[in-house]
C-alpha cells in the first residue's frame, strides 16, 4: 500500500519567531507520521525551482528573497489523507482569512510572513519532496503505537 506523504516547511518567519516545536507539534498531535526533518537555508536555485509556478507573478522575487533569507524546517509527514489535512490545518494563505485554530489563523497576520508552506496536490507534494530531500533522507518506521492508530 503506497502511503500518502506530504512536504511542509517552516519558513524563515516561523523559525525566526520560534514557531518550530509548536508547529510540529500540531502535526505529531494530530497522528501523522515525521518521515523526514531538515534545517536549512535554501539556496536561490532550489527556491526558484520550488516557487517555479509563480514566476511570473509580481511577488515572485520577493517569494525568493523571502525563503532564502535564513533557516527554514523541511519535513515530510506521512498518513491517510494528509495532503489536504496538513492544508486544513495550516488555514489559508491570507492569514487574516485563515480560520482561528488553524496554523496561519492563530500565528500569522500577513500573507508575505503566512510562516509554513505545504503542497497542495499530490503531484505538487511528489516533486516537492524530490526537490526538497534526497530518498536516503526519508526514514521509513513504524511507530510503537500504530496496532491502536489504524482500523
Ligand atoms: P505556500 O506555497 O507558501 O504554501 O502558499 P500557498 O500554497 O498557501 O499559496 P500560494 O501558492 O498561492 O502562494 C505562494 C506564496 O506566495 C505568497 N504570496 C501569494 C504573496 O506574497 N502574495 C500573493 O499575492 C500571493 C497570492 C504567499 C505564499
Amino acid at each position: 500500500m503506497v502511503v500518502e506523504r506530504t512536504f511542509l516547511a517552516i519558513k524563515p518567519d516561523g523559525v525566526q519567531r520560534g514557531l518550530v516545536g509548536e508547529i510540529v507539534g500540531r502535526f505529531e498531535r494530530k497522528g501523522f507520521k515525521l518521515v523526514a526533518l531538515k534545517q536549512l537555508i535554501p539556496s536561490k536555485e532550489l527556491a526558484e525551482q520550488h516557487y517555479g509556478v509563480h514566476k511570473e507573478r509580481p511577488f515572485f522575487a520577493s517569494l525568493v528573497g523571502f525563503i532564502t533569507s535564513g533557516p527554514v524546517v523541511a519535513m515530510v509527514w506521512e498518513g491517510d489523507g494528509v495532503i489536504a489535512s496538513a492544508r486544513r490545518l495550516i488555514g489559508s494563505t491570507k492569514p487574516l482569512e485563515a480560520e482561528p485554530g488553524t496554523i496561519r489563523g492563530d500565528l500569522a497576520i500577513n500573507i508575505g510572513r503566512n510562516v509554513i508552506h505545504g503542497s497542495d496536490a499530490p503531484e505538487t507534494a511528489i516533486f516537492e519532496i524530490g526537490l526538497w530531500f534526497k530518498p536516503d533522507e526519508l526514514n521509513d518506521w513504524i511507530p510503537s503505537d500504530q496496532s491502536w492508530r489504524v482500523e
